[in-house]
């Protein structure tokens, strides 16, 4: 089963959407394999957006993802790496999408709510970027028949 890193950023936290978040998911029919909060630290924020290094609003951004506690999961099922960035919506909760999330609750990029990874390799590299191996669960939902 495909896997994909979400993460409730620190305005996300703030502004106490956290739960109404991961219901999303949960109700769509993604399991979560793997949930806790933490700070991030500077230097893992630089790995995690390092594709980002460089470009002018690199610093911005690794001072707003570390300022505050953030919720990182870990959701396992079908096409969940698209269907995850489908349901956040745009970069620009401007653009993006009506009843997404970014397009329900945020209004400037630089405070977007919520990041999923957005490729098979991003998601591999996020998750033992945030979770170690004894922190993934692997486990059998009876209500699986009635998702697949
Ligand atoms: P994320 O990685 O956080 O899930 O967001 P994303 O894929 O939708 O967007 P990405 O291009 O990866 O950018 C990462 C984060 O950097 C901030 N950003 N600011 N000012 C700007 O032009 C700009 N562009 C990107 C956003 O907070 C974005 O989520
Ligand atoms: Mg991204």
């Amino acid at each position: 089963m495909e896997r994909t890193y979400l993460m409730v950023k620190p305005d996300g936290v703030q502004r106490s959407l956290a739960g109404e978040i991961i219901s999303r998911f949960e109700k769509k029919g993604f399991k979560i394999i793997g949930l806790k909060m933490l700070q991030i630290s500077r230097a893992i924020a630089e790995k995690h957006y390092g594709e980002h290094a460089g470009k002018p609003f690199f610093a911005g951004l690794v001072d707003f993802i570390t300022s505050g506690p953030v919720v990182a999961m870990v959701l396992e099922g079908s096409g969940v790496i698209n269907a995850a960035r489908e349901m956040m919506g745009a970069t620009n909760p401007l653009k993006a999408a009506p009843g997404t999330i970014r397009g329900s609750y945020g209004i400037d990029t630089g405070r977007n709510i919520i990041h999923g990874s957005d490729s098979p390799e991003s998601a591999a590299r996020e998750i033992s970027l945030f979770f170690r191996e004894d922190e993934l669960f692997s486990y059998n939902r009876d209500v699986d028949r009635w998702i697949y």
